[in-house]
């Protein structure tokens, strides 16, 4: 009894005592702003139905920032009904034009309040500054690209002889369930709703429950850039709940996926039951290459900046360096001092490079696979450990003279730990690069242009960078090759992700 009467104490307590809607919030560079908390639901911040809330930690200190509602079944079938209603009387039906213009507008609301979004991505995410900047950079030219799509959208007439007049048309699918992870909240959110939104689908968004905070910020700014209510619905919930009711809803009719490949892999089956349409952004372990006819100094900042940018959350981090025999022991020498230069802590210092991992989940894993390089035998050559005991932050790390079957080169780590191995022939170093279940990216420095194009196109990975690494643009596609996923974002190539081709037959 008294268990039963705590526990209905606890459920007063929760419906009665709500977390407002709207907190301010001060950042930690002193400015103010003011944070919703609410599910964006038909245009609205609302409390979730069963009143269920969760704690947003920032990971450079460990405090709390504040309490956002907390999304549940219930809550996904409201959201989910208001994004068909809005695909069916509104979004999917209005002239292209207008879906043009809200997303310029959203755009340009987006730089309007660069330094509030880079701001609030530092804080929730505990990526530096200078990694948040560049991020909400591509979000608004990303959206804006977006609109120059939305009112080119053709299908095609199609010559079937003189007894049929025959045409295709690309048309929307319809509610889009969207799943982001944590490592790029805002960016993730545009890759998401960009093309969702250019080609007329609505969409029913989850953060990662990590980082929710930029998601609602920005939902704010859909409905200020004129996007009706209902078009754009995002909801803060735990992946097993929200993303997973997402995955089988039946009047979702496609799911669009950036995180693990496991978790990608569970979506897929879920998914199956009502036949959605499934793109997905998995993992990675991508081999970036430096050949002894290089510039090597700048090719020593690119391996660098390919593994440690962003603390090593990329999906396409370059994690994998393979070094030519000639040139190994001067280009790892070169990575160590240039890798202890890189200024590790507090992402508001404007010096700061590396901020902190995202949660302390990913603080243990990163650590726990140091462990294991060391007990596989490869050699630490810088960091290794944590910096400082408060807040998430590892020093980056290099390990060399590993060996190809060592789970610290297999696996995908997500932190910002390298390793570095040795070859002596372009054929070798493509076979030891393409050994991996994954396809994301791969880097090549080198200045031979013959070189570059030959190992380009044997690579396998759905992106290459020569001489640069970590470069996106927003008309260049993104994605993976084998187990690194299926479609791509970005480009033109994106807007396939979100429409179906109908073709029509008239007879003469
Ligand atoms: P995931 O599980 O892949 O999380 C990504 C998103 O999927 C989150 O929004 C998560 O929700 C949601 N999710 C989790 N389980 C789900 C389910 N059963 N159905 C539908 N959605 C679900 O990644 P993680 O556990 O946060 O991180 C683990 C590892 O994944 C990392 O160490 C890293 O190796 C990899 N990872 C890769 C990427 C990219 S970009 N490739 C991004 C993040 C992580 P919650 O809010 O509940 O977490």
């Amino acid at each position: 009894t008294t268990l039963n009467s705590n526990s209905f104490a606890r459920n007063l307590l929760r419906l009665y005592s709500q977390v407002p809607l709207r907190v301010p919030i001060t950042l930690p560079n002193g400015f103010t702003y003011e944070q919703p908390t609410g599910l964006f639901i038909n245009g609205e911040f609302v409390a979730s139905k069963q009143k269920k809330t969760f704690d947003v930690i920032n990971p450079s200190n460990e405090e709390k920032i504040t309490t956002v509602y907390k999304a549940m079944e219930d809550d996904v079938d409201t959201a989910v009904a208001a994004a068909k209603k809005a695909f069916e009387t509104k979004w999917s039906i209005v002239e292209p034009e207008v879906r043009a213009k809200a997303l310029f507008k959203l755009a340009d609301l987006v730089e309007e309040n660069k330094e509030t979004l880079a701001a609030i991505e530092s804080m929730d995410n505990g990526k530096s500054l200078f990694c948040a900047r560049g991020d909400v950079a591509l979000v608004s030219k990303y959206l804006r690209s977006c609109g120059g799509w939305a009112d080119k959208i053709y299908g095609n007439v199609i010559d079937t002889g003189r007894d049929h007049f025959t045409y295709s048309m690309k048309e929307p699918l319809g509610v889009c369930g969207q799943i982001i992870p944590w490592n790029f909240p805002l960016l993730m959110w545009s890759w998401k709703i960009g093309p969702a939104l250019a080609t007329g689908n609505t969409v029913v968004l989850k953060p990662a429950e990590t980082t929710p905070l930029s998601a609602l910020f920005a939902s704010q700014l859909c409905q200020e850039a004129g996007i009706p209510a209902g078009v754009v619905n995002i909801l803060p919930g735990s992946g097993r709940v929200v993303g997973e009711k997402l995955s089988a809803h039946p009047d979702v009719k496609k799911i669009a996926f950036t995180g693990s490949t496991a978790t990608g892999r569970h979506i897929m089956k879920v998914a199956a039951d009502t036949v959605k349409k499934v793109t997905l952004e998995l993992g990675g372990k991508s081999p970036n290459i430096v050949f002894a006819d290089a510039d090597i100094n700048k090719a020593v900042e690119n391996i660098a900046f390919g593994i440690f940018y962003n603390s090593g959350e990329v999906c396409c981090a370059g994690s994998r360096i393979y070094i030519q025999d000639t040139v190994y022991e001067e280009v790892l020498e070169k990575l160590k001092d240039y890798t202890e230069s890189l200024k590790v802590g507090d992402p508001f210092n404007e010096e700061v490079f590396q901020g902190a991992q995202t949660s302390e989940k990913q603080l243990h894993k990163i650590l726990e696979y140091v462990d294991v390089a060391k007990s596989e035998g490869a050699r630490l050559v810088t960091g290794g450990v944590r910096h400082g005991n408060k807040g998430f932050f590892v020093k980056p790390t290099v390990f060399a003279d590993v060996k190809e079957d060592m789970r610290i080169v297999k696996e995908e780590v997500f932190g910002p730990i390298v390793t570095v191995s040795k070859f002596s022939t372009v054929d070798d170093v493509i076979a030891m690069a393409n050994d991996s279940q994954y396809g994301l990216a791969a880097g090549i420095h080198t200045n031979d242009i013959n070189k570059a194009i030959d190992v380009s196109k044997r690579v396998k990975a759905g992106t290459v960078w020569v001489n640069t690494y970590n470069n996106f643009h927003q008309n260049v596609p993104f994605g993976g090759f084998g187990q690194s996923g299926i479609g791509r974002e970005m480009g033109e190539a994106a807007l396939s992700n979100y429409t179906q081709t109908k073709s029509v037959r008239i007879a003469i």
